[in-house]
């Protein structure tokens, strides 16, 4: 099979971890990088080795011949770089939070559809070991049928210096890592039928709300707790680690803090490590988000090689999305949101 050619646009913090990823994987090469900034798009480029560099995307679009494109700029240019992948033919990868807005990520999504072009949102978190080896306690039938989860992300890690963007925006937690969270509820869980939510702000350096709980109802009649906090000063500061307990008609597994999973089900107790492997780039603590990248972008060189749907195409995402904005909504208006109304 050749080998797919990719372009990268937004050469800032995350994209360094795409970019080691993409070198990981065979079956695709990023071929051509751009960024508006100079001094963003030399450090990339000299680090690998990439020669064909662009400051305007329309200029790299009308340059190059692509496979793909891997979009890892911030929230407020994904609209218009979806939609020029869409006009141009080109299958897309976009970064989280896919949109400002759902009403946005309706569009985005309806102009891929209509263009018939694939479209896979960089929702990464549900590709972590640990995560994988949650679901996969739960498909073996081990625990019987889930009837609670919690899942939760609580943290006093400076995700500021590497990210300053984060402190200045007026929504923080809940759409910067709440819909990982989210998304993580959602792929152990299934959908949502209703949510209520609260947020608080206790770091007063910053202008969104760094704590949220959530209380979903899904579908298949499981309920959960989502919480997310980067107000919480621990022994051991546990970032980037998603803790899940879930109890089932049959047992209970639950995902502490070291990466241990414990499943109490109809075979016994029986304790594992599934701490993810550190990569030879990778360094702690990202090494389990940055495992994550080269999962998610080995899913995508794989669906796109045989034509089907990634796990997290945009139709998917839409899902998870409508949860961040049931919790903003549930939040300031004290009441349940129904996703259903959300999604027409
Ligand atoms: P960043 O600000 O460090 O990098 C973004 C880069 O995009 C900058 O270099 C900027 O110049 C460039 N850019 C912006 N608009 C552009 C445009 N129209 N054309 C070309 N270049 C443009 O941001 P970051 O921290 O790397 O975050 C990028 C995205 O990745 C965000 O959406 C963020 O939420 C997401 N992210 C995801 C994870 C994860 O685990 N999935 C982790 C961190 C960040
Ligand atoms: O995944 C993210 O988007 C990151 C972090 C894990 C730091 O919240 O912003």
């Amino acid at each position: 099979m050749a080998e797919l050619c990719g372009a990268l646009i937004g050469c800032g913090f995350f994209a360094v971890n795409q970019m080691h990823g993409w070198r990981d994987i065979d079956g695709a090469s990023i071929v051509a990088i751009c960024d508006r900034d100079p001094e963003r798009l030399r450090i990339v480029g000299d680090q690998f080795g990439i020669e064909r560099r662009y400051s305007d995307a329309a200029a790299m679009f009308a340059s190059e011949a692509l496979d793909f494109v891997d979009i890892a700029t911030t929230v407020g240019s994904h609209r218009p770089l979806v939609e020029m992948a869409a006009a141009r033919r080109v299958p897309v990868i976009c970064q989280k939070p896919f949109a400002p807005t759902l009403a946005d990520a309706k569009v985005m999504v309806k102009a891929c559809t209509e263009a018939g072009v694939p479209l896979m949102v960089h929702e990464n978190f549900r590709w972590q070991s640990p995560i994988q080896a949650v679901r996969a306690v739960l498909d073996s039938g081990e625990i019987g049928s889930p009837f609670f989860g919690h899942i939760s992300f609580r943290s006093a890690y400076d995700v500021f210096s590497g990210q300053p963007y984060l402190a200045t925006g007026k929504r923080f937690i809940i759409e910067d890592l709440g819909i990982h969270i989210l998304d993580i509820a959602r792929f152990l869980l299934g959908d949502v039928s209703s949510l209520a939510a609260r947020t608080k702000r206790v770091n007063p350096a910053i202008a969104g709300e760094d704590v949220a709980t959530m209380l979903m109802d899904h579908e298949g009649g499981a309920t959960s707790v989502v919480d997310c906090s980067y107000a919480t000063k621990l022994a051991v500061e546990p970032f980037p680690e998603t803790l899940v307990e879930i109890d089932g008609s049959d047992g209970t597994l639950r995902l502490t803090q070291g990466y241990k999973l414990t499943v109490t089900g109809r075979n016994g107790t029986t304790v594992k490590d599934v701490s993810p492997p550190l990569l030879a780039w990778a360094s702690r603590p990202w090494h389990n988000i940055q495992e994550s990248v080269v999962a998610i972008q080995k899913h995508w060189v794989e669906c796109l090689s045989k034509g089907i749907e990634p796990a997290t195409s945009g139709a998917d995402n839409l899902k998870t999305f409508a949860l961040v904005e049931a919790a903003y909504a549930g939040a300031e208006g004290l009441e349940p949101v129904r996703i259903g109304d959300l999604l027409k």
